[in-house]
């Protein structure tokens, strides 16, 4: 399937070939020869317009520029315009339910302690909301009057701030300055319309406890989808805490960081995006992290920007990019064409955050046969590294260059919780030994692909799907539409 020029695009074609006639025409000393263009590779062909086309299917240019095609900026998924938005799916993570009441959309909130799987079988004491680290995802419309229903089920006072939200000044959740702390065991009731649609946030305001976990995703839905219309809406909450060695609970005073979750858990136990080749794919990006911000990448795509955590961007001023910088509290909603199958990376760019525990080597775990307290009870009684366990030169002691206990050598039970979800299905056998914290996967499969992995129960072997879609390119969907 290819797409006719558009008018717009025609006219720009006609701009750039005029211009070149104009400087022929004022006999502009820099006239172009045929042979300079040859041997400047602007060939006959391309100057015909093959770069003009965009397709869905495979890798294209759909220029000029400033074209509505160009790079697939306003190319339309398969979904039809002037629908309802398609719902936003929150990998890892599950939707808080409401019930109508009054005509007004009631949900309950408890603010509660959590133990989150950041990896497998590695639980971490952090606070969440509804039992789940970050908080339940809320999904509503503009338009929707809403009531949230939070208790405090907290040892220590608290209060919600609804990020980004323009609304009356008593429900904005600062404690002191716009209401009383929540006490221990209190409750307390938030009310207000909603009139913008976009990528919000929900957050303790006590600035220890947002450090600790405490926020959950706010996505607010327009009645009728933009366009051009996505075909899937993925929301991602990026996170960093600081476990200390030998503990489980995350140390929110630290200016540090050493575990790092995409909607509570880490790479590789982040659930890979799944899509089907060809489709408009939005993933919307909330750097809730501390202290941290995170260049985030995808491969093997150009997105388009075009929303921010204050909403929608006018279409004038999307960006095309392929990394772009989230700063702490910042959102970004990413827009792309799948047009290359694949199982490809998405994630932050930064070196130590694409790394699991990193104090993991650190004290009693790197000499092993030895407990913590022979580190507490003396100087003298402290085992000596052992330098013998370093296996070249070029490793750095204490480093994690490897999995670090995530090998499948180490605990086949804890991969196999990896391994197995369905929408692993088919990567090679050791994908996950490139995927660690701030990473997760987005797959595109062609429509066949798609509906083995996603929606049959049959065996598929790891490798089969990376093999087919190797193997036959992107000569897929094309050639039957
Ligand atoms: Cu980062």
């Amino acid at each position: 399937m290819k797409f006719s020029l558009t008018r717009r695009q025609i006219l720009n074609t006609g701009i750039a070939l005029g211009f070149g006639s104009l400087l022929t025409r004022f006999g502009n000393a820099q006239t172009i020869s045929n042979q300079d263009i040859q041997t400047n590779g602007i060939n006959e062909k391309n100057a015909k317009g093959t770069f003009l086309q965009y397709s869905r299917f495979h890798p294209s240019f759909g220029g000029p520029p400033n074209s509505d095609q160009f790079l697939g900026k306003l190319v339309p998924g398969f979904r039809k315009s002037g629908l309802g938005p398609v719902l936003v799916e929150t990998p890892d993570l599950v939707k808080i339910p409401w019930k109508m009441v009054n005509e007004v959309k009631e949900f309950e909130l408890r603010c509660t302690p959590v133990k989150r799987e950041f990896l497998p079988d590695q639980f971490m004491n952090v606070w969440g909301y509804n039992d789940s680290m970050p908080g339940p995802t809320v999904e509503a419309f503009q338009g929707d009057r809403v009531r949230f229903v939070v208790h405090n089920e907290l040892p220590e006072p608290t209060s919600v701030h609804w990020h980004g939200l323009e609304l009356p000044m008593q429900y904005d959740g600062v404690p002191g300055v716009t209401q009383d702390f929540i006490p221990p065991g209190g409750t307390y009731i938030y009310e207000f319309d909603l009139h913008q649609t976009g990528t919000f946030f929900y957050h303790s305001h006590v600035a220890m406890q947002e450090a600790f976990g405490m926020a959950g995703l706010f996505i607010i839905h327009p009645k009728i989808a933009y366009d051009p219309p996505v075909d899937r809406d993925f929301a991602l909450m990026f996170q960093n805490f600081f476990v200390p060695p030998n503990a489980v609970t995350a140390d929110s005073m630290a200016m540090d960081w050493n575990w790092h979750t995409i909607n509570g858990r880490s790479g590789p136990y982040t659930t890979p995006m799944v899509c089907k080749h060809g489709e408009r794919v939005r993933v919307r990006l909330i750097n809730f992290s501390a202290m941290q911000h995170h260049p985030v990448h995808f491969h093997g795509h150009t997105f388009w920007l075009t929303g921010t955590e204050a909403g929608r961007i006018p279409t004038s001023a999307w960006v095309p990019r392929n990394n772009t910088l989230v700063g702490v509290a910042m959102a970004q909603d990413f827009e792309f064409v799948a047009f290359n199958p694949g199982d490809w990376i998405f994630h932050c760019h930064m070196v130590h955050h694409m790394m699991n525990h990193m104090v993991r080597q650190v004290g009693p775990h790197i000499r092993g046969g030895f407990d913590f307290s022979q580190y507490a009870d003396s100087l003298p009684a402290r085992p000596s590294v052992d330098l013998s366990l370093q296996e070249s030169a070029f490793q750095m002691p204490g480093y994690p260059q490897k999995m670090q206990d995530m090998n499948m050598s180490h605990n086949h039970q804890a991969m196999a919780k990896i391994t197995n979800r369905r929408e692993a299905k088919g990567m090679r056998a050791n994908w996950f030994h490139g995927v660690k914290g701030l990473m997760t996967v987005l797959r595109v499969l062609p429509e066949d692909l798609y509906h083995r992995v996603m929606l049959s129960d049959e065996a598929i072997q790891p490798g089969e799907i990376y093999e087919a879609i190797a193997k036959r390119g992107y000569a897929s969907r094309e050639e039957k539409t």
